[in-house]
């Protein structure tokens, strides 16, 4: 693909490593980018995270404009970001929602989600692996969608 792959992460993901290892296990951030980009192969990837609501929707429309796909783990903002959801509904590529923990066996503040609304497909519970299976996939949708 010549459009770069966005791979966007919310809030406290900046902590994975050593957040709740017994949920979000030991992968640091820097290891998922690097899974994520040998994922990817020759596809270029924009690797991003935030704690801030605006920046996310600041990435998306950058996606908008230039990208072939969108992955994102939204964190917390997965059940509370109308806006994120918004600026989603504007991609017109496949959106890959990733999730570390299987969200729908969590505690039922995490079962609905926003983002749900606007992916493509959802995955979660397979751990920073995930990530990789989401580059992965999102480029295959992305490359049957422009042949
Ligand atoms: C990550 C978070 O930060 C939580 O707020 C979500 C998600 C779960 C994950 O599993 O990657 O509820």
């Amino acid at each position: 693909m010549t459009k770069p792959i966005y791979v966007l992460n919310g809030p406290n993901l900046n902590r994975l490593g050593t957040r709740e290892p017994h949920l979000y296990g030991s992968t640091t951030l820097a290891e998922v980018e690097a899974m994520c980009r040998a994922a990817a192969g020759g596809t270029a990837l924009e690797f991003h995270q935030s704690n801030r609501e605006y920046e996310l929707i600041d990435w998306i429309h950058e996606a908008i404009d230039n990208g072939c796909a969108i992955v994102i783990n939204p964190a917390a903002f997965t059940f509370t970001s109308m806006a994120i959801l918004d600026a989603l509904k504007m991609f017109s590529g496949p959106i890959i929602e990733l999730h570390i923990t299987n969200i729908h066996r969590r505690e039922p503040i995490y079962h609905r989600s926003y983002v749900s609304l606007a992916a493509t497909a959802i995955i979660a519970g397979l751990g920073a692996q995930g990530y990789a299976v989401a580059v992965r996939s999102a480029l295959d949708l992305a490359r049957a969608k422009s042949a």
